[in-house]
């Protein structure tokens, strides 16, 4: 009950957030009725009834159709200002979102329309937010240029790019050409790598994408020497607890290796993922991750302040928080 209302009260940065993920099913179907789009469920609990995911693949399917409901700007803004009131009700000061263009822009939305809603609601909300853009990992390496060409009139909209969605069989390696284009534009790279594909993928993601953060990166225990590696170069990881248990990555939060990631000396931070799919937002991360592992009081402290060191915060902002 002490370390709940320490968990809870505690200020936190959340690095690892796809705003998509954050459509609860309620706001699916309200958006669905305003914009007279179909959907495959009759009820919000017969949509909730099909979140029992087996593995990545099987979450993104239906991660895909819930965000087949945006079409406007005002729905962006919608589901990202319900976002940022609840991540300010969990005492998030920052965040860093993820959107994921493409997911709209195949289904004929303008990526005006998708960066505009976003980010309107990001500067009318209650905590400080930035925009990171994703690129589709199963979707070839041109179509990932095109966006980041696309998205240049939006440059000052955004702070960095990333790589999501189906990780096995698409290995960073693929996205060499764009990483290096978006660093040459002074964005900041994340990428996710070591969810459900081998080690291998975080090391490449180091050394041909030059990433700055690892998203998920918990098979990197398999590997000592990338271990050692990571502690040594204080790389940060954006572990994601409630989602490795319900993609599978992990059977129990009792088996999550979250503890022992701390104790290699990584820089590891808790985050939400998707958080209307996975079963909570942040508190409710450092909540179950806090019951199922030996963590006390220490360990919160370390993860609150490893979330405002790894974020893409400079300059006073970031003296602030630390
Ligand atoms: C995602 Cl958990 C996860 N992994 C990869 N891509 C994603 N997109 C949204 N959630
Ligand atoms: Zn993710």
């Amino acid at each position: 009950e002490r370390m709940r209302n320490i968990l809870q009260q505690m200020p936190k940065a959340e690095l690892h957030i796809h705003i998509e993920g954050s459509l609860e099913p309620e706001l699916i179907f309200a958006l669905a009725q305003r914009n007279g789009v179909s959907l495959n469920y009759a009820t919000v609990e017969e949509l909730r009834r099909a979140y029992a995911f087996t593995d990545l693949q099987s979450f993104l399917d239906i991660y895909y159709a819930g965000a087949s409901v945006l079409l406007e700007e005002q729905d962006f803004y919608d589901m990202t200002a319900a976002y940022l009131a609840r991540a300010h009700a969990d005492n998030v000061r920052h965040a860093e979102i993820f959107f994921d263009p493409q997911t709209h822009t195949a289904r004929g939305v303008p990526f005006e329309t998708v960066i505009n809603g976003i980010w309107r609601a990001c500067q009318d909300g209650p905590v400080s937010a930035t925009l990171i853009m994703c690129f589709l990992r199963h979707l070839s390496e041109d179509e990932a240029i095109a966006t980041l060409e696309e998205s240049l009139p939006f440059r000052d909209k955004f702070i960095g790019v990333g790589l999501d969605s189906s990780e096995r069989g698409h290995p960073p390696a693929k996205f060499c050409r764009v990483y290096e284009r978006a660093r040459q534009l002074g964005l900041h790279l994340v990428a996710h790598a070591g969810e459900e594909g081998p080690p291998a993928y975080i090391e490449t993601a180091l050394d041909l994408l030059n990433v700055e953060r690892i998203d998920h990166g918990v098979r990197c225990l398999e590997d000592p020497e990338l271990t050692a590696r990571l502690a040594r170069e204080q790389v940060a990881l954006t572990v994601c607890p409630l989602s490795n248990i319900k993609l599978r990555v992990f059977d129990r939060m009792d088996e999550h290796n979250l503890a022992r990631l701390l104790d290699a000396g990584l820089v590891v931070t808790i985050n939400s993922d998707d958080p209307a799919y996975f079963g909570g937002y942040m508190n409710d991360n450092f909540i179950a991750t806090f019951e199922a592992l030996p963590l006390g009081v220490e360990h919160a402290r370390q993860l609150a302040r490893n979330s405002f060191s790894a974020a893409f915060l400079e300059g006073e902002a970031k003296r602030g928080f630390l």
